[in-house]
């Protein structure tokens, strides 16, 4: 069986699917995807990835999925048992899907607004209250996030799951922990454990 093949851009959503792929002990090729010279866009990647998004997962029997959220649900189906996907039959599954397509529906969008105004208005002029727009809703979807945790320092109560790995990342695209962990010290705790861990420490390396 091949391995996975993951699309990858550094400081990409590619960061949660790493460390879980590396934390769940699953073999796995990083595929760089140049979206600085639009490789993106090519023809050659929409025919494997219609979105022209990325990340994106090339399964062994070759089929590419996207959407970052999807990918951590089909990576639990295909490899089951781990507590970093709790499955079906698990009383955390209905939350921990709750939050994981949360993050990935919200503040993951969010950053797009706030590193990519131009995608959402023309007007230059507009650009800098577009982002303080992006940055406040960021913060107040931290908040939710932070009053969401239910474990400590973790996300869930039964323990590190992908929750944790796909918050560490987007407070990571941040940038700026203080304005992150201010009056969330949960998040705060939760990101220093994430940080620890040694998996995430080598994935974080490779994003600069
Ligand atoms: N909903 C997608 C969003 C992925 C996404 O927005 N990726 C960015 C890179 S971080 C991208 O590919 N942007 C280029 C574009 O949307 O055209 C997911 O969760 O995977």
């Amino acid at each position: 069986m091949p391995p996975y093949r993951l699309f990858w851009e550094a400081m990409s959503g590619a960061m949660a699917l790493e460390i879980l792929l590396e934390e769940m002990g699953i073999a796995y090729v990083p595929v760089p995807v140049d979206m600085a010279a639009g490789e993106h866009k090519s023809a050659g990647y929409l025919a494997l990835n219609p979105t022209g998004q990325v990340p994106a997962l090339a399964l062994p029997t070759g089929e590419v999925i996207g959407e970052s959220a999807a990918i951590v649900i089909a990576l639990g189906e295909r490899h089951p048992g781990s507590p970093l996907v709790p499955g079906a039959g698990s009383p955390l599954r209905a939350r921990f899907l709750r939050w994981l397509v949360y993050m990935a529906a919200s503040p993951y969008m969010t950053f797009v607004q706030f590193n990519h105004p131009e995608r959402f208005i023309e007007d230059e002029a507009a650009h800098p209250a577009l982002v303080e727009n992006a940055r406040r809703r960021l913060l107040g979807q931290f908040t939710a996030l932070d009053r969401a945790i239910s474990g400590s320092p973790f996300f869930l109560e039964s323990g590190v799951s992908a929750l944790d790995f796909y918050l560490y990342m987007l407070i990571e695209f941040l940038g700026d922990n203080r304005q992150a962990f201010d009056g969330r010290a949960r998040l705060a705790s939760l990101h220093h454990a994430v940080a620890a861990r040694e998996p995430v420490a080598r994935v974080r390396a490779r994003h600069g």
